[in-house]
């Protein structure tokens, strides 16, 4: 299959994370992109191209404009405060402050936008994501356009960003463009499931209340895993949305076997439900050795997983999401790919 790249993804380069009490290089790095690519040349996957522009619209779709405004200016007016480093949210509207002022002053808006403070915003973020949204949107194309599949080599990745909130590593919903996209330009109904070990929480909410996107994830259990708060068995839509949401949540040290029976759970549903478009958020962090997250998938199962997706029979994109153990997660994204190539 075809991959959508630029080294566009490269201005997203923060230097610093929170992470478990101190500030670390953060785990979501240039150079995961940079592995999967190489792998790709080297496998002789497909033709890599680069992405359209497609504009704001498309974001606009399914993002707040204040937030979109936010994320484009925020590194800016943090350097016009007199803030030396990347912008990073230390204040919320919590449980028990929950006025509908958005803050002035940027100390308090970037609080108001953040889900999360691991992320920071630095400059060129903004760049990247739109670049990012772009690589989705073209692989989207590519596949309504008739390609059996299509991989957005994304970066920065998207599945937590709410319609006005950003945090996880993410800062635009590159999945949920697409879909919205893939609805506007010709598909009745879009399934997206979300391989990424991390709850989609915000590809979730955009569509909670909504029939024409069926969301199914299977992530680690928030009981226990980022991003926390959502990602509940529980949570099954709402409105015209009831049973078109889809959570698997898991426990610690979940192996394939068991993953991949949610997986067999989640396809017969998605065949149920009977799409014109399949979307996968393909994270590579249910990987055994992925530094901060505890599934257990191996290598090889990636290929099966693969294989196991292309039985669907269905118009799929592919649209990278997470995977931090750098060194395998060129290997791990292309086995999936190479498998559903080989079973398509
Ligand atoms: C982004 B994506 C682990 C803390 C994790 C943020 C994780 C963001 C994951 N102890 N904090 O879904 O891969
Ligand atoms: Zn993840």
């Amino acid at each position: 299959m075809k991959t959508v790249y630029t080294d566009k993804h490269k201005l997203r380069d923060a230097k610093i994370e929170i992470h478990e009490g101190g500030l670390v290089a953060p785990f979501e790095c240039p150079r995961r992109a940079e592995i999967i690519l190489e792998r790709i040349m080297e496998t002789g996957l497909g033709e890599v191209v680069a992405p359209d522009d497609f504009g704001l619209d498309p974001v606009l779709a399914v993002h707040d404009a204040g937030f979109v405004e936010f994320l484009r200016t925020c590194a800016d007016e943090w350097a016009a405060a007199g803030f030396g480093g990347e912008a990073i949210a230390n204040c919320w509207p919590t449980r028990t402050m929950n006025s509908p002022h958005i803050p002035r002053f940027i100390e308090g808006k970037i609080g108001y936008y953040a889900l999360a403070c691991e992320t920071t915003i630095s400059v060129g973020t903004y760049e990247a994501a739109v670049a990012s949204k772009d690589v989705a949107l073209t692989a989207t194309a590519l596949v309504m356009n008739g390609e059996r599949a299509a991989f957005g080599l994304c970066r920065p990745p998207g599945h937590h960003a709410a319609s006005d909130q950003f945090g996880g590593y993410c800062f635009l919903n590159n999945a949920a463009i697409a879909a919205q996209y893939a609805r506007d330009t010709g598909a009745q109904r879009v399934a997206l499931i979300d391989l990424d070990f991390h709850h989609g929480n915000g590809t979730q909410q955009i569509f909670y209340d909504r029939d024409d996107v069926l969301f199914l994830s299977i992530h680690g259990d928030p009981m226990d895993a980022f991003p926390h708060f959502l990602g509940h068995a529980d949570e099954t839509g709402t409105g015209a949305g009831q049973g078109f949401n889809v959570n698997y949540p898991l426990p610690p040290d979940t192996p394939y076997a068991v993953w991949k029976e949610c997986l067999d759970q989640a396809l017969a549903r998605i065949a149920d439900y009977a799409p014109d478009l399949l979307i996968v958020s393909l994270g590579l962090d249910t990987y055994e050795h992925d530094p901060i997250s505890f599934f257990k998938l191996q290598s090889e199962d990636y290929t099966d997983c693969g294989r196991t997706l292309a039985g669907l029979g269905l118009p799929t994109v592919f649209v990278l999401e997470g995977g931090y153990a750098v060194e395998e997660v060129g290997v791990n994204t292309v086995n999936v790919l190479q498998g559903f190539d080989e079973a398509a």
